[in-house]
This record gives structure tokens, sequence and C-alpha cells, in this order.
């Protein structure tokens, strides 16, 4: 009967919501959490409504007040990374690579591109869809210790090869990359930069991280809610006129056909709390990170980048093949409700892929519902008592939902009144 299949869909998603929700610490390096007046605003009749091509372009009618949203909400958030222009139509992500990909090189070409145990994303890979558009991957190199760029060896690389495309930017990342010198050999040859920014955005916006655009890179792709706290989605931003219109071009109607209407509305508020909040935000995410990781490693973790203060990011990274393997601590970490991804380093081989040396780790969300540097010792200390003194995990998880009750706010928004506002815009949260 359809009753019990109701009551199991809503039993899930209530189950869900109480457990990662407020019973978890979640430190998956690529999530966050977006603020009520942003859930809010989401929660709209867009989501239901289509807008295909550019605003005041478009091939239905009905969307008169969606296209000024768009240009006002791609304004806002371009001018957030000092940029002219932005694409916030890619829904993803990857869908934003795939773009910019598609623009800046051709079936055949090469591009040079960070290898993946050296924490590329799929999508730059020859697996993901660089791939798939026929663009060769030539791997640049890293050291891998610090998981840095190794900056001579890849600008060596760059002018034998002289590839189409460069793509800098990862999902594993600790340290800034060397936009500057990588973009200057790119132009060298002729080829132009992409930074994929997805990891590092809400830093960017925050003034805690170089911004790619300043150091030469000619376009940012980027998701939309890792370190920057918006609704799921991808964006392009470019100071370069010939690069938007060959990306507005694409995206629509190559990558995307409606672009998930609900996401503007969503996005402009989230942008306006990075240029109220960001600063703030960003500068606490790096104390966090930072603070997390000495902790960890007076507790005997192997932490990456000790040489250079351990991370200049959101992430954390773990060397845990002494301790049984990123998959087998992740899995131990989730029993007591810590929320981590294991991840290759490296020197994992690809048959690592499994139970690959390391742990990923990412305070940013744990940072917007407001620990602090003080807080990360406690969070430490969780992780110290589960992957090394190997704690009955349901006695740590105990501990962790009562550590989880101090942080019941979304922090970094504005002080309004969400259900008023809620009812005057017509939330559907309220229908
Ligand atoms: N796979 C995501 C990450 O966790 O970094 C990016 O798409």
């Amino acid at each position: 009967m359809y009753e019990d299949e109701l009551r199991e869909i809503l039993d899930l998603i209530r189950k869900h919501n109480t457990w990662r929700r407020s019973e978890c610490i979640n430190l998956i390096a690529s999530e966050n959490v977006t603020s009520p007046l942003v859930d809010a605003v989401y929660l709209s009749d867009a989501m239901h409504r289509y807008a295909e091509g550019l605003p005041f372009k478009r091939f239905y009618q009905g969307t008169r007040y969606v296209d000024e949203l768009e240009v006002k909400v791609s304004s806002i958030f371009a001018g957030l990374f000092g940029a002219k222009y932005s694409d916030i139509r890619p829904v993803s992500g990857t869908i934003a690579n795939a773009t910019a990909f598609a623009c800046l090189a051709k079936y055949g070409d090469e591009a040079a591109v960070l290898p993946l145990p050296g924490g590329a994303h799929v999508s730059h890979s020859r697996y993901g869809i660089l791939g798939r558009l026929g663009i060769k991957p030539i791997e640049l190199p890293i050291i891998p210790e610090d998981m840095m760029v190794d900056v001579d060896g890849a600008v060596k690389i760059i002018r034998e090869r002289s590839p189409r495309m460069v793509v800098l930017g990862a999902s594993v990342v600790i340290f800034p990359h060397p936009v500057k010198e990588i973009s200057e050999a790119a132009h060298e040859v002729g080829a132009q930069m992409v930074y994929d920014a997805a990891h590092v955005l809400g830093l960017i916006a925050g003034r805690a991280y170089p911004n790619p655009l300043d150091d030469g890179a000619d376009a940012i792709t980027t998701s939309t809610h890792k370190t920057f706290p918006g609704p799921q989605g991808g964006a392009i931003i470019t100071n370069s006129g010939e690069i938007y219109e060959k990306v507005s071009k694409i995206v629509f109607p190559v990558f995307v056909s409606n672009h998930h209407l609900h996401r503007l509305a969503a996005l402009g508020v989230a942008s306006l709390e990075m240029k109220a909040f960001g600063k703030e935000y960003a500068s606490q995410i790096l104390r966090n990170s930072r603070r997390l990781a000495e902790e960890l490693h007076a507790r005997g973790f192997k932490v990456l980048g000790e040489k250079w203060g351990f991370t200049k990011t959101h992430q954390v990274l773990l060397d845990v093949r002494e301790d049984g393997g990123g998959a087998r601590c992740a899995e131990a970490l989730e029993k007591a409700n810590i929320i981590v991804n294991k991840n290759m380093l490296p020197w994992d081989a690809p048959s690592d892929i499994e139970n690959p040396s390391g742990i990923r780790i990412g305070v940013q969300e744990a940072t917007r519902i407001g620990m602090r540097e003080d807080d990360m010792a406690e969070v430490a200390d969780f992780i110290y008592r589960v992957v090394k003194r190997k704690e009955d995990p349901s006695e740590v998880r105990r501990r962790v939902i009562e550590f989880r009750r101090n942080f019941t706010k979304i922090h970094y928004t504005f002080d309004v009144n969400v259900m008023r506002i809620a009812e005057e815009i017509g939330s559907l949260i309220l229908c």
C-alpha cells in the first residue's frame, strides 16, 4: 500500500536529517550547509519552471523575473571575485568544467593537468569529462609529501609540450597552487589556464586564498557549495569577454537545458552573506583547519604538509596507513558520527583505491555552525580515540552527540526573521 511506502520515505529522510544535521560532526571537505534564509528563498516556485538559453532571450515565456534575477545574481557573484563576468547556469562544478574545457580546447588537443592522486578532480582526467571530450591529459608533477605543484617540473613540461590548455585547482588541496608561474608558462606557449576553485571558492571570496584571476588564470570554474556556502550548483567566472561569450553559447545547448532556477535567488543571498561575513568566516576556517592539524599531529597522526604549517585551506590530510588505511578509519569514524572520506594520497597506486592511504578532512561546515579553535581540539580528540586508541565507537558517538548540541545555529548569515521573510516572499516552505 502507498501509505507504507510513504511512511518509509518520510522515515528515511527524517532519520537522515536528524543524523547528519544534529548528531554528526560533518567533515566532508566538499559539503556545507546553507543558512535558513538561503533555504527559504531556495524553496520557490522557480524550481518548477524552465528558462533555456540566456536572460531575456529564452525559449519559453514566463521568465521575466527569473531573467532579472539571473542578471542581478551573476553580477553580484562576479563582483565577489573582482571579475567582469560569471555564468551561473552550470548545474554543477563538473558541468562548469565540461563547458570551460570545451571552450578552450578541442578533440585531440593536449591539456596539462594535475594527477588524480595529486588531488585533481576526476573531471580533469582521462576517466572524466576531459577524456570524454577527447582532450588528452599530460600530467604535471607534484611534491608528494606536501601535495604542492612542482613548479620547475611543471613549467618544463608546459614549455616542452605546448598544451592547448592548463588546468590547476584540485579537490585535495592544502596549499595554494602556483597560478602565477604556471599561467605565465601557459601563456608563453599560447595556452589558456582554467583554475578549478570548487573547493576554495569561499576562501577566495573571503580573501583568505589568492584569487587565481589576479595571478593570471583565464577562467575560474567552480561549484557553489563547498567552502562557498551556497546551493549545490556550478559557475564559470572570467574577465575575458571572449571566453564569456563562448562559454555562454556552450552551457546551453550543450551541457544544460534548464538550469534549476531556484538556485539563482539562493546563490544571490549566499553571495550577499559572503560579501558581509566572508572575511570573518574564511579566516576562521583557516584558524580551525590549522588548529585541527596541530592537535592531530600532537596526538601522533601523520599530517601532510608539516613543513609548511600543515594547511592553508579548509582541508587537513592524514596519512593513516599505519592505522588500517583510509577506508577502515573512515568507516570506524562514521560509527562514531564523525563523517570524513577516505582519499588517495600521491604515493597510492590505482589498485589502492578501495583502501587508500589517506583521510581528507574539511572544517568549513564545522566553522559555519560556530566551531572555533578550541572545539577543534575536541574534534581531534574524538578522532584520536577512534583511530589511534581504537575505543568503542558507540561510546565516542555518545560524546559526539552531546558535543554537537552546542552547535545548533548557522553563523555568518543575516540576523533576520526568516519565517516572516518566508511568508513575505511566498516561500514554498509555507505553502
Ligand atoms: N567529489 C567532490 C569532492 O569531494 O571533492 C568534488 O566534486
